[in-house]
């Protein structure tokens, strides 16, 4: 089922609620806003249908590495016991049909308009309103917007010479064209990370020649894909009042329990019996946090996992050469991946790895025919493909000419701040879903977190006057306490998008806050039990003062009127 909904909103409409993105957080803000607390909520997605990452990604492989159970929604217990999962993975196809059942079960559809960018924004302070405007020309008022933008959903376009003069088919990942079809055909990849490896595992048995252009190696660990019965589905199902609290008490939320165990707390043999145990489990955030409590901030604990991988690399490929290229030798501090056989795909006759590092071949040109590496060979191709990800977490807001108090890139310059990733200083009524400095953790899990305490936050301003916004000083507090986190991890020394080291030219900078679901819960929590702390109501407050104003007025004028009138008797 495709979900269509085109119908363009009226010029000038006002909403209490205006929603951009129909990924996994715009469409639960709508439910949300729209059915729980009876505001008119419209929704604007750019793309001709829902779901977001989802919808996008369609390359072959495209898969969610959060097990099955715990990549989904957890607010509606019908939806829950539905929805069924045959692989330990969900792929694309079935995150996608999900969300489009869910459009169809809470009929969502009436309320969004697809194909329609937001281009532009504007906050009043008189009027107490945005004015959103669509790529189209119209414009809209709401009193609250809610930027469901996404987290990985701005593409980078590598700047690689000569791209342009390319003849074949050349796509990204993040906007894969239903209609190509790679069977039998000269396919060239560049880009190695979830994505890119994705890709490779998946396309490699259809195309006649993979070449992997690789810039940096990278650790890849078992996924442990493969189907489930009936009855382990049946068993989760039997258990959600017991799993989602653990998933929300949880630091990553993806369905097991964080090691307590420090690595070299235990002997070698230990180590080794731990490592190998998960990797027989699968899953690349298991292996970093399940099996010690540690690998992620010391050192020594890193390099142990990380050597406990290179050593299955060397085991798992045939080809020494090829299997040194594979071999990483950086921390392993990026986010964790998990595939099927990621390094034997290398032994294949037909994939050949390219290593494009300085030092090596890099990269010099793109041709008509293909790639030419600076050893002056020429690889032909039919398709190349760019898996080089994405320009995170703010990027999508940098393209809107976004304007609170200030425009975005202003009060974001040099690097995007905001108070516990859901508002950002100077623009009242917008809330953001996975905004800069929200958890990295599995995102759905995130996401309904943010929902949640948003549509509070909202019933709160309603309550308040209808405006509210984060203090400068609760923000840059929170930037604080992300740094210090950040910096207390080895995430900090690589360079990935999870600090926009990825995009050339983009501030370097802390992207999100890595202390866990958990404590990003418990701080939520702590602002509500403190009044909002955090948070203004502007108009509460002016309301307040005004009326002490008035009360002090008027106590005045009686004070006055009793000396008047004591000035009187007396006379
Ligand atoms: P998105 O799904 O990105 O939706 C945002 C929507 O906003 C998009 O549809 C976009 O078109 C729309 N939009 C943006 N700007 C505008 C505008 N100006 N006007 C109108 N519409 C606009 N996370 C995990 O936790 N586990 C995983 O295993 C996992 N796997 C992933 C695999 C891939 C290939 C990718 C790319 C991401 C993965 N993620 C994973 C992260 C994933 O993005 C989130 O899990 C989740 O899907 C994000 O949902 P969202 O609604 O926040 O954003
Ligand atoms: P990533 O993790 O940012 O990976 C992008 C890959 O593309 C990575 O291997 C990069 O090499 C490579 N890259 C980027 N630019 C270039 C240029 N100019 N030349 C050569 N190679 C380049 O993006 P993904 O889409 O794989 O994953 C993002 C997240 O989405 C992922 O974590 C999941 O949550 C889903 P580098 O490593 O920088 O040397």
């Amino acid at each position: 089922m495709t979900v269509t909904n085109t119908t363009p909103t009226a010029n000038d409409s006002h909403y209490d609620a205006v929603i951009i993105g129909a990924g996994f957080a715009g469409l639960y803000q709508l439910y949300m806003l729209r059915d729980r607390l009876g505001l008119n909520v419209h929704l604007f997605e750019k793309g001709h249908g829902v779901g977001g990452t989802w919808y996008w990604n369609k390359y072959p492989g495209a898969m969610s590495d959060t097990e099955s159970p715990f990549y989904r929604y957890s607010f509606d217990e019908k939806l829950l016991a539905d929805w069924e999962w045959q692989r330990k993975y969900i792929d694309q196809p079935d995150i996608l049909a999900y969300l489009e059942e869910t459009v169809r079960r809470f009929d969502l559809a009436r309320d969004i308009e697809l194909s329609t960018e937001v281009v532009g924004m504007a906050w009043s302070d008189h009027a107490g309103r945005w004015t959103v405007r669509t790529a189209d020309g119209r414009t809209v008022t709401a009193t609250y917007v809610v930027t469901a933008l996404g987290l990985l959903s701005t593409t980078n376009w590598p700047a690689i010479p000569g791209l342009a003069d390319f003849k074949g088919r050349l796509v990204h990942t993040a906007e894969y064209p239903a209609d190509l079809d790679i069977k039998g055909k000269r396919v060239g990849i560049i880009g190695t990370g979830s994505t890119g490896c994705q890709f490779i595992v998946a396309s490699a048995p259809m195309v006649d020649k993979l070449t992997v252009f690789q810039r940096s190696p990278q650790y890849s660990v078992p996924s442990g894909n493969g189907s489930v019965d009936d009855g382990e589905v049946e068993g989760y199902k039997a258990k959600w009042g017991e799993i989602w609290p653990q998933v929300r008490s949880s630091a990553v939320a993806f369905g097991f329990e964080e090691s307590k165990v420090p690595a070299m707390s235990v002997s070698a043999e230990e180590r080794e019996r731990v490592f190998q145990q998960a990797w027989d489990r699968g899953n690349g955030f298991y292996y970093m946090f399940g099996t010690f409590s540690d690998i992620a901030t010391d050192p020594e604990a890193n390099e142990a996992a990380a050597a406990f991988i290179r050593k299955k690399i060397k085991e798992a490929v045939k080809d020494p050469k090829t299997a040194e290229r594979l071999t990483p030798r950086t921390p392993y501090a990026k986010r964790p991946l998990c595939n099927h056989e990621y390094y034997e795909v290398y032994n294949r006759e037909n994939v050949e790895l390219v290593s494009i590092r300085e030092g090596d071949t890099p990269i010099e040109r793109i041709t008509t025919r293909g790639v030419i590496t600076t050893d002056g060979r020429e690889h032909e191709l039919d398709v190349l493909v760019l898996a080089t990800g994405f320009d995170a977490v703010d990027g999508n807001y940098r393209k809107l000419d976004l304007r609170g108090r200030e425009h975005i890139n202003a009060h974001w310059n040099p690097a995007p701040t905001s108070y516990m990733g859901l508002m950002t200083a100077g623009f009242p009524n917008m809330f953001m879903v996975v905004g800069p400095n929200g958890p990295f953790v599995n995102i759905v899990a995130a996401i309904e977190t943010q929902v949640e305490f948003i549509t509070r936050l909202v019933q709160a301003s309603e309550t308040r006057g209808g405006v509210v916004e984060a203090t400068q000083e609760a923000e840059d507090a929170w930037t604080e306490t992300c740094k210090a986190i950040a910096g207390a991890t080895l995430f900090a020394k690589e360079q990935s998008w999870i600090f926009g080291a990825n995009i050339p030219g983009k501030q370097h900078s802390v992207l999100f806050y890595l202390g866990g679901l958990k404590n990003y819960r418990d701080c939520l929590e702590a602002s509500v039990r403190k009044e909002w702390d955090g948070f203004v109501f502007p108009r509460q407050v002016a309301a307040v003062r005004s009326r002490a104003e008035a009360a002090q007025a008027e106590s005045k004028a009686q004070e006055v009127e009793h000396i008047e009138l004591s000035t009187a008797r007396a006379a």
